[in-house]
């Protein structure tokens, strides 16, 4: 099917076997470092991220809601000042704030395309059926892939393009990689393309802190999820009721750090690693570092990455930041 006929929807997935190597990789790699560590795209099978949607409904997870609201303050600029055609998104995840993108888009009269990246499977199908139907004369073309590995198996752009990067996503690069990953973006925004980059802001570390430790365990459940993806795919034994979540804001890197601690001493076997890890009372293992930003901070990325601000936009709190940037 052409990717770019009027109102077609296509789904590509990149994800296979391989994949499966990259989360054995991955587990190989962190489970025998001295500080244990699992990279948190491992959160977001099809529980994690449902998981990830109930989080973004918690009163204490501020992001989601901001971050909508100064989309809605500035959609129609954003549509006008990038006169983009199409949307790539990356972590497109359910896509709930997309909307007031494509609204904006439609309202202009330009919108032809979305493209949806994600690596759960499961979302970039639901989003892709569902936008093909509310959008009229929009197509879709949504790719199950890892945006730190395939990113050139975009479709080639069929006009100005925009490229939302919500959530908050980007934080959870350390920052040398970071600003790689930036750089690598600009060869998908081409000349006249925008990224659209949704960050956190530092803040009162006890509302950081609240946000990933919410009152009712969901953020602690979606942590804890990361063991059932590896137990299913790789074959391990862990005891799931024998971690805690933890989730603390360190106050010098300025990010917020999500770990599971283990309860009590154990021994965990990874079958298809044919490895046996053992846990210390009370260590812990690291699942998910989220930066918080400031202005400075974001210039800097942005700059180290041949990119320049062409507008940060906040709400009047400045709890969270959604930057519009371009090639420098
Ligand atoms: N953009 C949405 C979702 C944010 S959650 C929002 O703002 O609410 C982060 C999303 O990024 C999840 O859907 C997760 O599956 C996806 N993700 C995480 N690491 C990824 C990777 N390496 N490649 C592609 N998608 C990834
Ligand atoms: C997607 N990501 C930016 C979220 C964040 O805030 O770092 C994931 C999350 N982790 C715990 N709560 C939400």
């Amino acid at each position: 099917m052409d990717p770019i006929l009027e109102g077609a929807v296509e789904v590509r997935s990149h994800l296979g076997p391989d994949d499966e190597r990259t989360l054995a990789d991955d587990v190989l790699d962190g489970l025998t470092r001295p500080l244990k560590e699992l990279p948190p795209k491992h959160l977001y099978d099809a529980r994690g991220s449902e998981l990830f949607e109930a989080i973004c409904e918690l009163p204490e997870y501020y992001q989601t809601r901001t971050e909508r609201s100064i989309l809605q303050a500035h959609a129609d600029d954003i549509a006008a000042r990038t006169g983009a055609v199409e949307l790539v998104e990356l972590g497109s995840g359910s896509a709930t704030k997309t909307r007031v993108l494509l609204d904006a888009m439609a309202a202009a009269g330009t919108l032809a395309r979305y493209v949806p990246v994600d690596v759960s499977a499961s979302t970039v199908h639901a989003v892709a059926e569902l936008f093909a139907d509310e959008y009229d004369g929009m197509s879709v073309y949504g790719l199950v892939a890892d945006f730190e590995r395939h990113l050139e198996r975009l479709p080639e752009p069929i006009g100005p393009r925009l490229v939302p990067f919500l959530g908050g996503t980007i934080g959870n690069f350390p920052p040398g990689s970071r600003r790689r990953f930036l750089r690598s973006l600009g060869k998908v925004l081409g000349p006249d393309g925008h990224l659209l980059l949704g960050t956190d802001l530092v803040k009162d570390p006890h509302v950081i802190e609240a946000a990933y430790n919410d009152s009712t365990g969901v953020t602690a459940q979606f942590n804890l999820n990361v063991l059932h993806v590896v137990n299913r795919e790789l074959g391990a034994n862990f005891d799931v009721d024998a971690f805690e979540h933890v989730a603390f804001f360190d106050r010098e890197r300025e990010w917020i750090e999500m770990r599971l601690r283990a309860t009590e001493p154990q021994r965990v076997r990874v079958e298809a690693l044919d490895l046996e890890v053992d846990f210390a009372a009370r260590e812990e293992m690291r699942t998910e570092i989220s930066a918080k930003f400031t202005a400075d901070r974001l210039r800097g990325d942005l700059a180290a990455a041949g990119m320049e601000l062409v507008e940060l936009f906040t709400d009047p709190d400045e709890l969270f930041a959604v930057s519009l940037a371009r090639v420098a």
